[in-house]
């Protein structure tokens, strides 16, 4: 009988895979995972009857084929989520806990199902996930270094970015296989420097190399910066974004980072108006997402001028 731990290579889904570990281990579990983008995990997940396959963190919508392959093979499968699911499977071998309610986080999840076991992991994993007032919220009462976990949440989260494992810092299982071995994130930052160093490293550098970014275009409307051709760039893009719409809410960011000789486009909207980003990027052949956050996945070249007077008229 085998044992799957498929999970999302980000903090969310990462972090959720350590607590429900710490509090039932399965040392012989594979680990299925990648970067952040990579979503059709289920794909690479071959069962035999009566394997346990634990999914988390990643859209079941965007797995089904391969979720009803497995559960017709006779496997079982936990399932745990906070993204679009579709219509879920009626099948006794699932047991799903899937809530896509704005407010919630994989790792708060299975902060559920624990009864608040693995708490100070969950806050570091709700941080990661982007929802720093439900981190706060969850954090209280437990005399937690709040921004300790802040700041760690975020590095995982960094870490899953890049257009490939190999831009990353950490293949994100091995980086599960370091947290994992504590039962606190307070424990590991003491216990394992040499990661935390490295990530913290990283993110410093890839920063610095952010905020030297060519500005193509600043207005009253937003921002839209390029980035080079490089793995810091693939890495730090989606964290700069985000770091930048907290600093200048008012604001619209677009970061264009370049891959050859076009662009991959990453879009915020102003968080003080999260509209627009979506219909901006689907006036574009590869674009789509989200009203706050979008993106195109090729923008050529020639296609640049017009997507800067797209996006002043779209904010
Ligand atoms: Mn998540």
């Amino acid at each position: 009988m085998a044992t799957f731990d498929v999970f999302n290579g980000d903090a969310d889904g990462v972090i959720s895979l350590v607590q429900l570990r710490r509090a039932c281990p399965r040392p012989e579990a594979k680990l299925v995972t990648g970067r952040k983008r990579d979503i059709n995990l289920l794909d690479r997940v071959d069962v035999q009857k009566g394997d346990h396959v634990t999914v988390l963190d990643i859209s079941m919508r965007s797995n089904m084929d391969d979720l009803n392959r497995i559960l017709d093979a006779g496997a079982n499968v936990f399932y745990a989520d906070h993204h679009n699911a579709g219509d879920q499977p009626q099948h006794d071998n699932l047991h799903a806990v899937i809530d896509t309610s704005p407010e919630i986080c994989t790792a708060l999840l299975v902060d559920d199902c624990l009864s608040g076991a693995y708490r100070a992991w969950a806050v570091t994993a709700t941080f990661g996930d982007n929802f720093p007032k439900i981190a706060r919220a969850k954090a209280a009462g437990f005399d937690l270094p709040v921004e300790q976990l802040e700041r760690l949440g975020m590095l995982v989260n960094y870490n899953g970015y890049g257009a490939d494992v190999s831009d990353l810092h950490f293949h994100p299982a091995d980086l599960y296989k370091a947290l994992a071995k504590f039962d606190t994130p307070m424990e590991f930052l003491a216990g394992n420097k040499t990661v935390i160093n490295k990530l913290n490293n990283g993110y410093e550098s890839d920063l610095a190399t952010a905020q030297n970014a060519k500005i193509l275009d600043e207005s009253t409307k937003g921002l839209v910066i390029e980035l080079d051709d490089a793995a810091a760039s693939r890495r730090i893009s989606g964290v700069y974004g985000n770091q930048l719409a907290q600093e200048y809410p008012n604001r619209a960011h677009a970061v264009l980072t370049r891959n050859g000789d076009s662009y991959v486009v990453s879009v915020r909207a102003p968080l003080s108006n999260r509209k627009g980003a979506d219909d901006l990027c689907l006036q574009f052949e590869t674009g789509g997402g989200r009203s706050a956050a979008a993106g195109i996945n090729i923008l050529p070249e020639g296609d640049v001028d017009r997507f800067i007077d797209a996006f002043i008229g779209a904010f």
